[in-house]
Parts: C-alpha cells; sequence; structure tokens
C-alpha cells in the first residue's frame, strides 16, 4: 500500500494543534524545522499508518514575510504534501479564507475542515451553509469540533476516501485575470502546470524570491514588468493591493451567499 502525506495548514489559533492531537493520538514525532526554532510536529493517523501527517506552522498568508510563510509554501509548492487539509476557524470565516484562497492558488489537493462548530453554535448570531460554501469553493468541507472530538470520524472517512480531487481555481476581476494569463503564458513550461496560476499571482505582485527562483531572463522579466504596469494604470492601484482587494471582494461574495447572520431575523417590537 501506499503512503499518502498530508498536512495541516491553517491560521495560527484556528485548533491546527488540537486537531492534529486528536488525528495521531500518541503516534507523534517532535523536532524542528531546519535553522530555525519552530516546532515541527508529524505523525501518523491513529488505526491507519499509511497516512502520514505533518503540522505545518501557522500562517495568515503565503508571503514570503515570515520564517512560519515560507516553510509552509516551499513545503507545499515542492511537492513535499500530497495533500493539504486546510483548518479553518468557523468563528472567524471571513479572515481564515484569505489563506484558504491562497492555498487553492497552489493547485494543491486540498480539503477544509471547518473547526469551531461548537463555539459557532454556542455563539449562536451566525449560520454557514456548508452545503453552498463546499459548491462556491469546489472543494470538500467537512464541519467539526477538534476540541470536542465531534465529526472528526467524517474528516477522517473524507480523507481517507477522497481521490487527489482538482478543482476550479478561484477566479478574480476580469483584469487581474487578464494579467495572470499573460504572465502564465510567459512562464508556460518553467514550472509545473497546476502551480502556473500561484506563480504568476507572486510574480505580479513583484515577489523577488519567486523571480530569482524561476532565473528569469531580461526579456521575461521585462514582459511581465509590462504587464503588471498597465494593469496597476487600469486599477490606479499598486499590484500587490490589487491582489488582496481582489482576494478580499471574493470572500465578500462568498460571505454574502454562505453565511447568515442570524440577529437579521429577530424582530424588534417597539
Ligand atoms: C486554548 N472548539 C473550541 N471551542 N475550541 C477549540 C477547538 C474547537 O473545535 N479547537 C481548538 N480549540 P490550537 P493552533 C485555550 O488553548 O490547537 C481551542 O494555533 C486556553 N489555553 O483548545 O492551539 C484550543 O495550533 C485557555 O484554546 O490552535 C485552544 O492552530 C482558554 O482553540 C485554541 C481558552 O487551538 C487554539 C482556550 C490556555
Amino acid at each position: 500500500m501506499t503512503t499518502t502525506a498530508w498536512s495541516l495548514a491553517g491560521n495560527p489559533n484556528s485548533g491546527k494543534t488540537t486537531l492534529f492531537n486528536v488525528l495521531t493520538g500518541s503516534n507523534q514525532h517532535i523536532g524542528n524545522w531546519p535553522g530555525v526554532t519552530i516546532e515541527r510536529k508529524s505523525g501518523k493517523l491513529k488505526h491507519n499508518s499509511q497516512v502520514e501527517i505533518q503540522d505545518l506552522p501557522g500562517i495568515y498568508s503565503l508571503s514570503p514575510y515570515s520564517s512560519e510563510e515560507i516553510i509552509t509554501r516551499n513545503y507545499i509548492l515542492n511537492g513535499q504534501t500530497d495533500r493539504v487539509l486546510d483548518v479553518v476557524d468557523a468563528t472567524n470565516l471571513e479572515r481564515n479564507l484569505y489563506l484558504t484562497l491562497q492555498l487553492m492558488e497552489t493547485g494543491v489537493p486540498l480539503i477544509v475542515g471547518l473547526n469551531m462548530m461548537d463555539r459557532l453554535k454556542k455563539e449562536g448570531n451566525r449560520k454557514i451553509n456548508l452545503k453552498k460554501l463546499a459548491y462556491i469553493l469546489n472543494l470538500p468541507v467537512v464541519s467539526i469540533s477538534a476540541l470536542k472530538n465531534q465529526n472528526v470520524d467524517q474528516l477522517v472517512k473524507q480523507m481517507q476516501e477522497s481521490d487527489l480531487q482538482t478543482y476550479t481555481y478561484p477566479e478574480y476581476d476580469d483584469r487581474l485575470e487578464s494579467a495572470i494569463k499573460l504572465i502564465s503564458a510567459t512562464i508556460q513550461g518553467l514550472v509545473p502546470t497546476s502551480q502556473l496560476r500561484w506563480y504568476a499571482i507572486k510574480l505580479f505582485e513583484r515577489d523577488e524570491e519567486i523571480s530569482a527562483d524561476l532565473k528569469l531572463t531580461a526579456v521575461q522579466r521585462q514582459e511581465i514588468e509590462n504587464t503588471i504596469n498597465t494593469t496597476e494604470k487600469v486599477f490606479d492601484d499598486v499590484s500587490d493591493s490589487i491582489v488582496v482587494n481582489t482576494r478580499y471582494d471574493y470572500i465578500t461574495r462568498i460571505m454574502n451567499m454562505c453565511v447568515i447572520d442570524t440577529n437579521d431575523f429577530s424582530m424588534s417590537w417597539s
């Protein structure tokens, strides 16, 4: 039997460690990530040693600004994991989805574990339509409470059953999409096809690390810079802020379609 390598990714405090402990039990190895004093935990799924699980550092974004972000993005992009379980805090859905979109941009097969459902229920002022969320993201979404070990068995089932799925990438503003297409054409063949979109977006953001990794020629760099300049003029904004804003526009659409504020349904009697 072949081994499947899973990683847990998510925002700090989304419940990754709690879920990792539930999934692996005492079957854990604790060390450090190379060159840094960030704890590295890995283990095997309880009752199925063919499933390896790596807990990745908690992050908000896949930018190259912190060691945690660099570790996570290199781990995913270098193909060290077959699949990613994105641990999302249901009580902070909007902020957590920002990382989900970026994980989707890498093209890695993904499942969303919507955690803290017990807290969401207790707070009682919001409801998430799980079917719609899974439909819009085009990803499996399993609601859980890692703390209370609720529905984790369904999540494990999904992890063991799911084939390496492909999903449709979240599509942003048309004007940004045009730039991504042009940059993708310039770097076609230099990166795996499934990661083309991620690299194109990073180059659009002028991510220096990625530019250096790809060893682009002067002509390619100029082509990309021309595309960025034209798009910045169209948006009247700088490139990295264009990407951040279009991701948040997409998240706003998801929130409008999938989340109900139950206070909106209460009657006010005068
Ligand atoms: C403390 N439900 C609820 N209600 N809480 C959860 C769940 C869940 O499903 N999952 C995790 N938590 P981490 P990262 C704490 O530690 O796993 C809680 O960073 C406290 N500690 O118990 O560490 C979990 O690995 C004192 O809470 O997250 C933890 O992703 C008071 O979310 C916190 C209250 O979980 C973060 C909570 C001393």
